[in-house]
């Protein structure tokens, strides 16, 4: 019986991977491969859930690194990024096996045959994660691929390292099927290694620009990428919204992270009638936001120094150009970092940085709009699209703007919850990003489909196949002309 602890990684351990050392972790997960893939799924399900309750009994020291790491308070280690995660491993134990199974499919003219599609795995999946929650966006897609039957060499992000060696002692720990998750640490040059080697499925989450070189050196050997991106999510206060809930989800919605999450409230436009005190309500409850450590705490800090610079450049440029800062906009420290506070601001220039790129930090701009039109075009005008929220009561109206916004997910007087819906597919549209995890979308993205023919008639040649029958051509046409003329 292997010990319930697994040991909680040093920095020491996550030092950068050779290319050998990443050729033969490749080589050990499709080792792996060709026994986990063989097993039903109900046993693979079983195996994962059994990782799952090992993940709860190192939970407190999981969340301490997480918390360690990252510089999120521990409330929201444990919420957005463990319980979530438990959550999408529930489904996919429940679900899972009804989404894979055999799928008989009518044949059409072809009456003597019959005909199935098969959901297959695709083999070693290489994972490369983030570190903005570097717990539920690495285990997110190595538990997906692993209940589709494939094994994983996983990359976690180099700021997080140890966050991505725990999870892998998560199942190296597990007497059987030991090998079915490897790690490799390091940067983008360990990454840029793993990819390029042959693996059958690369699933990445991260910048923009790091995802286009991805997907470049994955043409090589033509791999398919899923591509989880960044995000400039969008947020309308309609007329007749309740204030109060929108003005509390605006709050959530922007800062919690630090703002650090890639469907992140970071561009508000909310309808005249209503600017005014959805403004107030703002300021009011932001100013409330206790950033910290620990569990006094409601946020964390930025978790590292570059994207505190980059969150500041965005500010300053936007104060060059005329924007108002209603709350925070300070500087300061959270323990060894440096972080900003929570920043409400107001008449944000929309060719700014700030309305134009990922922000990833607690920058709050609002924009007053005339109409829901205004607001639309505004919310779409972004390259980004991954997922966005209304907030109103007109049924007609909310369905109105679902429907034209640009985004993989919208939430209806809420903010974020569709990722925690794991039956809902996540995923972005544009520069966020393409393919979907979570939801029955989310399992296919890790599975071959194949279409399987069968004859069960045994006639001993094909009327189409060779020598031609001369009445062929004729009769088809015939049928043509009656069936569709
Ligand atoms: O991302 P990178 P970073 C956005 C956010 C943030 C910006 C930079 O705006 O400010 O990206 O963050 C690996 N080949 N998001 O630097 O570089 C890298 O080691 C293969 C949004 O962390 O994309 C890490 O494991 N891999 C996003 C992972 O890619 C490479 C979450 C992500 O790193 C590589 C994170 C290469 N050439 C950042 N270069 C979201 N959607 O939540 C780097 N990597």
């Amino acid at each position: 019986m292997t010990s319930p602890k697994i040991a909680i990684p040093t920095l020491a351990e996550t030092g950068e991977a050779t290319e050998e050392e990443v050729i033969n972790k490749v080589a050990k997960a499709r080792q792996a491969y060709s026994s986990w893939h063989r097993l039903s799924y109900r046993a693979r399900a079983n195996h994962l859930l059994e990782v799952r309750r090992k993940l709860i009994k190192n939970l407190d020291e999981i969340v301490d690194l997480i918390v360690e790491e990252t510089g999120k308070v521990s409330t929201e280690a444990i919420v957005n990024e463990i319980l979530v995660t438990c959550e999408l491993m529930s489904y996919y134990a429940r679900r899972g096996e009804g989404f894979l199974r055999t799928q008989r499919v009518p044949v059409g003219i072809a009456i003597h045959k019959w005909a199935e599609v098969r959901y297959q795995p695709l083999g070693v999946v290489a994972v490369i994660s983030p570190w903005n929650y570097p717990f539920v966006l690495t285990m997110g897609p190595v538990a997906t691929a692993l209940f589709a039957g494939n094994t994983v060499v996983l990359k976690p992000s180099e700021v997080t390292p140890r966050v991505g060696v725990a999870i892998g002692r998560l199942f190296a720990s597990m007497d059987e099927f030991a090998d079915i998750v490897q790690v490799v640490t390091g940067g983008g040059k360990v990454g840029q290694a793993l990819i390029t080697q042959p693996v059958d499925k690369i699933a990445f989450t991260g910048s923009v620009q790091t995802g286009k070189s991805v997907m470049k050196a994955a043409a090589d050997n033509l791999t398919p990428v899923l591509l989880e991106l960044g995000g400039k999510d969008a947020m309308i206060v309609l007329a007749d919204a309740d204030l109060d809930r929108a003005a509390a989800g605006a709050v959530w919605g922007a800062f919690t992270n630090c703002g650090q999450t890639c469907m992140a409230v970071e561009r508000v436009y909310v309808l005249e009638d209503v600017y005014e005190p959805f403004l107030n309500k703002v300021v009011e409850i932001t100013n409330k936001v206790r950033e910290g450590q620990g569990d006094s705490a409601d946020i964390g800090a930025l978790t590292y120094e570059r994207q505190y610079d980059i969150v500041q450049h965005q500010l300053e440029d936007a104060l060059q150009t005329g924007a108002k800062v209603l709350a925070g906009g300070n500087s300061m420290r959270v323990g060894t970092r440096k972080s900003i506070s929570p920043t409400v601001l107001v008449e944000v220039s929309p060719d700014t940085e700030m309305m134009q790129q990922e922000t990833f930090g607690p920058l709050l701009p609002i924009t007053k709009v005339s109409n829901v039109e205004e607001a639309i075009q505004l919310a779409n005008q972004s390259s980004f699209g991954l997922s966005a929220s209304v907030w109103g009561k007109n049924k007609k109206t909310i369905q109105q703007v679902v429907y034209e916004l640009k985004a993989g997910s919208v939430s209806v007087n809420d903010v974020m919850i569709s990722y925690a819906i794991p039956s809902l597919p996540f995923g972005g549209v544009g520069a966020s990003g393409f393919g979907r995890t979570h939801g029955r979308e989310g399992l296919l993205e890790f599975c071959a489909v194949k279409a399987v023919a069968h004859d069960w008639l045994g006639l001993k040649r094909e009327p189409h196949w060779l020598p031609l029958p001369r009445w062929l051509g004729k009769t088809a046409k015939l049928y043509l002309k009656a069936r569709y003329g």
